[in-house]
């Protein structure tokens, strides 16, 4: 990949944060010290892993965090972002695991940064039910009373487009359930459930609250009028269904009227202010008219009945994944939210950015991370407001339905015996941190 890797990276705005993330899922393991997760029954279930793994030990996170918290002390991040497992604190004991994480957490000078839903939902609930919003607020509130005199900074849930989406209109994650459009209720479930917590989170003291949705631009395959109206939908659902309800207090171009529930009360919910507003980004899509068939991307397989197909980029380089390499998307992406929302828009921070290869010298990783934090630094110097950058991910681990096949750790890990080895990238952002001071 041409970059301009060599250069120093220019300065960021002091106080401009820097850290990793993890979810619990993905890292902890120990999970016959839990209870069961959406996750546990839906690895269970024959073909849904695509090497047949659960994450039963995953990193063995939770009897490792000692060794993986110094990792991140040697890496010199401001903050760690990680996530809370629900159906752990529904378990005894499993709040005690997280008071020790925080405690080292802190003890490294690291500040800690909880994610309170990272996809493993408990088993018993399901988000096409509304009451499991409320629940979810009963849950926060329990985390935050015991951990909110150390937790800085607050994240709500994890990228909600993608539980909605795959999980439940697609059925490529956990629960599985291949619902097409009857997913929506799922989409606003989660948006509800996010801004109790919003409410949960500061009734209980906490400040400096945000949520983490995966947003990408969307590039029509064509200027055919059927492509450009395609790409126009497929951004209606991935980016403005999940970024206005809680930027704007509404919802996109009609959606409104097909979420459930009295929608204008539960909007106002939703609503409540966030202090930033979190930034998953990886790629951009291309979208064009749907293909007649079912089609293959990323990973994923996309049923014919959708009203658009992913298309290649190409002329770029690809991860292991087979996600398109294109840093300057995330300075459209960037731009684009300041040009899209003005005033309205909070300060953001990319609560996740990285990407999969193989191997411990891992080149291509440090030239998609020095040419993504470049294109922030653009983004940046046109005036978005941006706070902070957190790579995924600290540790190699479990990546949902493509088991352990795809790594996007700065440190190796070793599933047989559990050792972690830094990479090459770990060293290289840990010199760059040095570098900005
Ligand atoms: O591993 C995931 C993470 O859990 C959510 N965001 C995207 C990552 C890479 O696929």
């Amino acid at each position: 990949m041409a970059t301009d890797a060599g250069d120093p990276i220019p300065r960021f705005p002091d106080g401009f944060l820097w850290g990793v993330s993890t979810s619990a899922h993905q890292i902890e393991g120990a999970a016959e010290e839990r209870e069961r997760s959406v996750w546990d029954v839906f690895t269970a279930e024959p073909g849904r892993v695509k090497d047949g793994s659960t994450a039963a030990v995953a990193c063995d996170h939770y009897h490792r965090y000692r060794e993986d918290v110094a990792l991140l002390a040697g890496l010199g991040v401001d903050a760690y972002r990680f996530s809370i497992s629900w159906p752990r604190v529904n378990s005894p004991g499993g709040l005690d695991f997280y008071d020790r994480l925080v405690d080292e957490v802190c003890a490294a000078g690291v500040r800690p940064v909880p994610t309170l839903f990272h996809w493993d939902l408990p088993a018993p609930l399901d988000w096409l039910r509304r009451d499991t919003a409320a629940r979810f607020a009963e849950y926060v509130s329990v985390v935050a009373e015991r951990l909110g005199d150390r937790v800085p900074k607050w994240i709500t849930l994890n990228e909600p487009a993608e539980h909605t989406l795959l999980g439940h209109a697609i059925g490529a994650h956990a629960p599985g359930r291949q619902l097409l459009f009857d997913a929506l209720p799922v989409a606003h479930h989660q948006l509800l459930a996010h801004g109790l917590a919003v409410q949960a989170l500061r009734a209980a003291g906490a400040s400096d609250i945000g949520i983490a949705n995966s947003h990408g631009p969307t590039w029509p395959a064509s200027a055919e009028p059927a492509d450009v109206a395609a790409a126009g939908f497929y951004d209606l659902l991935l980016n403005r269904l999940f970024a206005e309800p809680v930027i704007l207090g509404e919802y996109p171009d009609g959606t409104a009227e097909l979420m459930p529930g009295d929608v204008a009360a539960d909007l106002k919910v939703i609503a409540e202010p966030v202090d930033w507003y979190g930034v998953n980004y990886y790629a951009p899509t291309r979208v064009g008219a749907p293909g007649g068939a079912d089609s293959e991307y990323g990973g994923l397989t996309l049923p014919a009945e959708l009203p658009f197909s992913v298309r290649e980029i190409e002329g770029r380089p690809r991860t292991d994944f087979g996600w398109p390499v294109v840093p300057e998307g995330l300075t459209e992406l960037l731009t684009g939210f300041r040009d899209r929302y003005g005033d309205r828009l909070p300060p953001l921070v990319i609560t996740e950015n990285g990407c999969s290869y193989e191997g411990i010298d891992d080149q291509d990783r440090i030239a998609y991370l020095d040419a993504h934090v470049r294109a922030l630094h653009t983004a940046l110097e046109s005036g978005v407001d941006v706070r902070g950058y957190f790579v995924w991910s600290l540790l190699d681990n479990f990546e949902w339905a493509e088991g352990y096949a795809r790594r996007f750790g700065l440190v190796h890990v070793d599933y047989t015996t559990l050792e972690r080895t830094p990479k090459a990238s770990y060293h290289w952002f840990r010199d760059m941190l040095r570098a900005q001071g």
